[in-house]
């Protein structure tokens, strides 16, 4: 049980650690990382663009809560996800390059090839749609209630040109169509 703490906040790379100081049990100290920054950019069938902003993610007792603060986006809603791989580069598919194709499908660890809804039974990379203010910017956080810190490494996560029904209905993967910004987790 830990009866006092102090919260020392350093940051390396793109983790955020909270060293948890217990003085009552003497040298007791851990090292647990409490949040992740990830930088998102623009991505095209060119490649990567512009930056356009971060998106962090950080442990509550309800999972994770993402909190972008991104710009130069499309006002409305746009499909946010956890996607399988590391990377956001084009991918050739045919003649096409698909941006942002090398980050793979949606992460889906227990295969059950299902797009769900968050709290879902599906896809756990599904995360609530991304809202962009008319201003482009986005800045207001969503929870992702079954997500921990440690399902975000080694995967990239993916925001989409549409919106998101949370549904393989009428369109596949909530139809939220092209992939235009990513950030990769590593
Ligand atoms: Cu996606
Ligand atoms: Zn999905």
């Amino acid at each position: 049980m830990i009866k006092g703490y102090l919260l020392l906040i350093t940051m390396s790379a793109a983790t955020i650690y909270a060293e948890v100081v217990e003085p009552t049990d003497g040298a007791a100290i851990t090292a647990v990382p409490v949040s992740v920054v990830v930088p998102l950019h623009e991505v095209g069938a060119q490649g990567i663009g512009h930056h356009a902003g971060q998106v962090s993610f950080t442990e509550s007792r309800y999972g994770l809560v993402v909190t972008p603060s991104l710009e130069g986006l499309a006002p409305g809603f746009h499909g946010f996800h956890l996607h399988q791989n590391a990377s956001c580069a084009p991918q050739k598919k045919g003649k096409k390059w698909i941006p942002g194709g090398a980050a793979g499908g949606h992460y889906d660890p227990a295969a059950t090839n299902q797009h769900s809804s968050p709290w879902g039974d599906g896809h756990i990379g599904d995360l609530p749609s991304l809202y962009v203010d008319a201003d482009g910017t986005s800045t207001r956080a969503v929870l992702a209630p079954r997500l921990q810190l440690s399902d975000l490494r080694g995967r990239a996560v993916m925001v989409h040109a549409g919106g998101d029904n949370h549904s393989d209905s009428p369109s596949a993967l909530g139809g939220g169509g092209a992939r235009v910004a990513c950030g990769v987790i590593n």
